[in-house]
């Protein structure tokens, strides 16, 4: 079994049991002219992580490991869109006005796709999510059951927002989530480095936390011969 040199201690997991998982890596959130800009956000901020994502999902793509995007998104009639939501931030648009990239964070527009470098292949997984948890109104948990994932290596943004809010929404749930720390990243960089601190800190009471590099070792070292055979390991996850 691998095991990570990770923060708070070592990380192990199973290799047949492990997905990547891509928070949100949209260019609404990473480009001008997006979501994360008419907050009043430098998007400039999430550059670093892509090529670090983009590498790791090389790795898993190569070792035949599940590699999952969320994005988030709101259907075109913004049926899904509480009011409450629409009007946080006071910004100059609101989701589903229409920007330079089409309808502000609505699912099927240019600004809610994801960033060229880290866009799906086909077959892999893809979850739109209203909120910023990625298990709320979503398939997660089942497509996770289905294939006997019990073990998450989480990268996107932003860190303490979506990514956070999956992460701790996933260890409710009994997953073992490892962040990926310069596969993530926030437009607040003293946010970034507190969530890490926070959600590993207690001896790892959201998660672990490591470098691309420690995981990079173990995945790409598993190269073309890895089946992601998904079997229960017996490791149990919470119904909901
Ligand atoms: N604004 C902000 O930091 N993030 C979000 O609104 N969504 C995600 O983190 N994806």
């Amino acid at each position: 079994m691998p095991s990570i040199n990770a923060t708070p201690f070592a990380y192990n997991f199973d290799t047949d049991h492990i997905a990547l998982i891509c928070i949100d890596m949209q260019r609404d959130f990473c480009l001008p002219g997006g979501f994360g800009e008419v907050l009043g956000n430098d998007v400039s901020l999430i550059a670093p992580c892509i090529p670090v994502i983009a590498r790791l999902q090389a790795a898993f793509r190569k070792a035949r490991l599940p590699v999952i995007h969320t994005k988030e998104c709101h259907k075109p009639d913004l049926s899904d869109l509480p009011t409450a939501k629409q009007n946080r931030g006071n910004p100059k648009l609101k989701i589903g006005d229409k920007g330079p990239m089409g309808r502000i964070l609505i699912d099927g527009e240019e600004g809610s796709d994801f960033v060229p470098d880290l866009r799906p292949l086909p077959g892999e997984l893809v979850i739109a999510k209203p909120g910023k948890d990625a298990f709320y109104r979503t398939d997660l948990r089942e497509y996770l059951v289905t294939r006997g994932i019990t073990n998450l290596v989480v990268t996107g943004c932003t860190t303490e927002v979506c990514v956070q809010s999956s992460m701790r929404a996933a260890n409710d749930r009994g997953y073992d989530c490892i962040l990926v720390e310069d596969g993530t990243e926030s437009y607040f960089p003293e946010f970034k480095s507190g969530t890490i601190k926070a959600m590993t800190a207690q001896g790892g009471i959201i998660g672990w936390s490591c470098p691309s590099a420690a995981i990079l070792a173990v995945v790409e070292a598993l190269g073309h011969g890895a089946a992601a055979a998904p079997a229960s390991n017996g490791h149990k996850v919470a119904a909901h």
